[in-house]
């Protein structure tokens, strides 16, 4: 399985002599039918790559010098026993990993939760799809992507906000553009930025970022005042509609178009073809949920899917694209802070009990620290220990010269990665990670499909797969977690995780299953919602306009938004060393529309200071109208010019996710 993205593509791994030498596309698969997208085909040279990480390194004297791996995992054994009996098992935090598999994110949680004591374990969807988890469970009682990625190509109408698909989820951006182009579908585009989809569609709106709620409040209205709502639908399969229609009487058109900026023509325009489709699918990801507003956004999508009925059938839906190849599978099997695997709560007496019961241990019954909470915690010298396992926050995480403040006044920091990134190189300890070549294991894709991954080559040197690691650490703390393979770490989820039930390396080889499936005869779910809602009737909430924590003023008047570009991936471990992808694009860039390049005298290619209150970066100016005046664009892929130096940590506050798609800045000449 690809590495990337969490369209979750098949592929053939090739190697010699136990060196990768490429990739080709595997036919026949349901996912991705024999296409990969460059980063599938080209970006896998990180693994033989000079810099992987080969032995455990232990710091002394401000230098990192190779150790056994007796003595580091002693270490790290002996530092975290010491930091619970001094301060506590909530003074140690850990971060699981979206890069691993279930079986690895099944075994942190509980080596957390049984082994150390605490619910603070998390992982990146906190910065991702935190608020689709909290928003979609509130509606319709499950967080996860309601239809399948195949279902994408038949719809009717594709709405596509706040998604960069073609770049981000390439696979299933074939699928929208292959709807529009050869079956006729309409297409309808939220986005700040001319992306390759705008070229494609109907309907383009361009808000000002931070607007959503009152862009899907004004359709909302429109369809209400049309008569367009599927009052069957409403009526049968949902409540609390008339709360919502009183909210969003106030958003007229006219309002909404001077709060967005998008002209009253598009947003009437839009809210028919949505409403008068047979079968309309929405598309969301990154534009939508890191906001503060971020579980309002995605009340607002549940709200307008269940309005017009397009839910709980073939090729509707509302369908948040996960992000990392296993983010879905690193939230359901509870690497989270709330919920243990399958979303049992950590509050719940008979979930608690539950668990107890299959760990043999007891456990802590209240909610953990969040990501940005750890951090923040950290830095206020509550957290002292943070054992992190593929993730990198020196380059992730919003402001990061509070990061990097908060990681260096840790007592203890042990880092798990196939790299040293610059999250490594601020550790006590770092463990070399097999990745996922060297590896045997799950992953769940964005459409809740769990399949295979299949072990190519042996890891370089002393890397060992994460699951291993973990187990060692918990048995030197006197906690025992033994499996002789990934496949009886799979039953045991099986025993535990409802969702999982049915699952077992037996049944998963060839195409996988989709969770929901629940016992061993169950043939998995293909969408979700069909007949009732996974919480009974769908829940509207109503949802207010709220401006993002930090807008433009006369000191840092430009509206700063950051995101991904289809060559690179997030912090860049991996990708910057893929040769062919670093070579493509070898450095960050900050784009701005020609408009405000005129005013501020900045040129093509010149190098320019971007500063906000959190920070400042030199960065390459690209001048562009791909975004429009007052807004400038930053990808996070670059450490050396890294767009969260200049982003603010403010938090949803039932999500937890901060805002990275909206903060003040200002650009000046070098
Ligand atoms: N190539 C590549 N692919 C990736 C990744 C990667 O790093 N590189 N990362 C993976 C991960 S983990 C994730 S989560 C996904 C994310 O996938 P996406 O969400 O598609 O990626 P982003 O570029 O963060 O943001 C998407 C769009 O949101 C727009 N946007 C910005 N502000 C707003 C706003 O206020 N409202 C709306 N409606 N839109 C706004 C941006 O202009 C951008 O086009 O991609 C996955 N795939
Ligand atoms: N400004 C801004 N910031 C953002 C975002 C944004 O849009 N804008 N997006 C956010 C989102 S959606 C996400 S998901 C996060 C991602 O944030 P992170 O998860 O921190 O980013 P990655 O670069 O994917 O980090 C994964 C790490 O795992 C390592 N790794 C790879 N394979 C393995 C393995 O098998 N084992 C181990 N142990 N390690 C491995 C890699 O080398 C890498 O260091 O970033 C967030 N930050
Ligand atoms: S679309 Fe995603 S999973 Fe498929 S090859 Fe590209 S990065 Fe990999
Ligand atoms: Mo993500």
């Amino acid at each position: 399985m690809c590495p990337f993205c969490g369209c979750g593509c098949n592929l053939i791994l090739n190697s010699k002599d136990g060196q990768l030498v490429k990739v080709t596309p595997q036919k026949g698969t349901i996912v991705n039918q024999g296409s990969l997208c460059v980063k599938g085909s080209f970006g896998y040279d990180f693994v033989n790559h000079k810099d992987r990480l080969t032995s455990p390194l232990i710091k002394e004297n401000g230098a990192f010098r190779e150790a056994s791996w007796e003595e580091a995992l002693s270490l790290v054994a002996s530092k975290l026993a010491d930091t619970k009996s001094k301060y506590g098992a909530d003074s140690i935090g850990g971060l699981s990993s979206a890069k691993c598999t279930n079986e690895e994110n099944y075994i942190f949680q509980k080596f957390m939760r049984a082994a150390i004591g605490t619910n603070n374990v998390d992982h990146c969807a906190r910065l991702c799809h935190a608020s689709t988890v909290a928003g979609l469970a509130a509606a319709f009682g499950s967080g996860a992507m309601t239809n399948s990625i195949a279902e994408v190509e038949y719809a009717d109408v594709i709405f596509a906000i706040g998604s960069n698909t073609t770049d981000s989820h390439p696979i299933i951006g074939i699928g929208v553009i292959k709807a529009v182009r050869e079956n006729g579908a309409k297409l309808i585009v939220a986005d700040p930025r001319k992306i390759r989809l705008t070229e494609y569609a109907d309907v383009w709106m361009r808000q000002k970022p931070g607007t959503d709620v009152a862009l899907i409040n004004g359709l909302m209205n429109v369809i209400i005042s049309e008569g367009l709502e599927d009052k069957d639908f409403i009526a049968n399969r949902t409540e609390g509609y008339e709360d919502v229609k009183q909210a969003v009487a106030e958003y007229s058109p006219d309002k909404v178009s001077e709060i967005t900026g998008i002209p009253k023509e598009d947003i009437i325009s839009a809210a028919r073809i949505y409403a008068k489709a047979d079968r309309a699918s929405i598309l969301y990801s990154m534009g939508i949920t890191q906001h503060v507003a971020g579980t309002d956004n995605v009340k607002s999508m549940a709200n307008l899917a269940m309005l017009t009925g397009n839910i709980g059938r073939e090729s509707t839906g509302v369908n948040p694209l996960r992000g990392q190849n296993n983010v879905q599978g690193a939230c359901d099997l509870g690497a989270l802070p709330n919920v243990y695997p399958g979303y049992q709560k950590v509050v719940d007496d008979a979930a608690r009990a539950k668990f107890e019961k299959a760990w043999d241990v007891k456990l802590d019954n209240k909610v953990g620290l969040t990501v940005v909470e750890m951090i923040k915690a950290a830095y206020a010298g509550k957290v002292k220990a943070l054992y992190i396992m593929g993730e990198n926050p020196m380059v992730s995480d919003p402001d990061l010269n509070k990061v990097e403040k908060a990681l260096e006044s840790l007592d203890f920091l042990v880092v798990q990665d196939i790299f040293l990134t610059p999250t490594a190189k601020l550790a006590d300890v770092v463990l070399p990670a097999a990745s996922f070549a060297e590896h045997e294991g799950t992953f769940t894709n964005t459409e809740r499909r769990v399949q295979r991954l299949y072990k190519a080559i042996d890891a370089p040197g002393d890397a060992r797969e994460d699951w291993r690691i973990v187990c060692d650490i918990a048995g030197r703390l006197g906690y025992q977690m033994s499996y002789d393979c990934p496949a009886d770490i799979m039953d045991e989820i099986a025993l535990v995780t409802p969702i999982y039930g049915g699952m077992g390396y037996e049944r998963l080889n060839g195409v996988g299953l989709q969770w929901p499936c629940l016992d061993k005869s169950h043939p998995g779910t293909k969408f979700l919602h069909q007949d009732k809602f996974a919480r009974g009737l769908g829940k509207f909430f109503p949802v207010e306009f709220k401006a993002p924590p930090e807008w433009p003023d006369a000191e840092y008047p430009l509206i700063l938004t950051t995101g991904r570009m289809l060559f690179h991936f997030h912090t860049g471990s991996m990708t910057r060393r893929a040769k062919a992808l670093d070579e493509h694009i070898p450095e960050g860039m900050v784009e701005l529309n020609p408009a405000d390049a005129k005013r501020l005298g900045i040129t093509h290619n010149e190098r320019v200071k971007v500063s906000s209150r959190r920070g400042e970066i030199s960065i390459k100016a690209q001048v562009t109208d791909k975004v429009g005046e007052g807004v400038v664009f930053i990808p996070f892929h670059f450490a050396e010019s890294a767009a969260n130096t200049l982003t603010i940590a403010e938090l949803d506050p039932v999500a937890k996710i901060p805002e990275l798609k909206v903060c003040a800045v200002k650009l000046e000449r070098i």
